[in-house]
């Protein structure tokens, strides 16, 4: 078989176990469901091995594993990160998010520096950059829920649980 084949092969067999040890199907692997998945094959690990691996293959730290990181690939975020910082300096200046976010306004744009840099360097490092990418995620998907949802007696002011799809 060629080196391709053999590594498309190997995919498939990652992409099959990473499926399967996703439970509850949300396209990620949270340290139980890895945990569930080592004993089930008989391999001797507790809980601090899960959550050193989780420490090391957790990228972009949201306490769970993405295909991605599963397998070692880069992540979206990292992508993302890398295509902002222009100047490779290892972080994002204002004018560098302005860059690719062209509908914000400088308020804005100012606004999520005030909130997501942490360290008040005046830019984004890629842990500070995760943070504010999860926080969109979030965002994004409550709109979504609301839209779907659309139930004039909705209340929108009280933060439910979050819901499992
Ligand atoms: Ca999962
Ligand atoms: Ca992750
Ligand atoms: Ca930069």
């Amino acid at each position: 078989m060629s080196k391709k084949g053999r590594e498309e092969r190997h995919m498939k067999e990652l992409r099959d176990a990473f499926d399967a040890a996703d439970k509850d199907k949300d396209g990620k692997l949270s340290p139980q469901e890895w945990l569930q998945v080592l004993k089930i094959t008989g391999v001797d690990a507790n809980w601090d091995d899960v959550q050193q691996l989780f420490r090391e293959k957790d990228r972009d730290f949201d306490g769970y594993l993405s295909f991605e990181e599963f397998t070692g690939q880069e992540t979206k975020i990292e992508m993302a990160f890398k295509a902002m910082d222009k100047d490779g300096d290892g972080s994002i200046s204002k004018q560098e998010f302005k860059k690719v976010c062209k509908s914000l306004t400088n308020e804005q744009v100012t606004a999520a520096f005030n909130k997501f840099d942490k360290e008040g360097t005046g830019k984004l490092n890629y842990r500070e950059f995760c943070t504010l990418m999860h926080s969109r995620k979030e965002k994004n998907r409550k709109k979504s829920e609301q839209e779907t949802a659309n139930t004039p007696n909705a209340s929108t002011s009280k933060s439910a649980e979050p819901k499992k799809n």
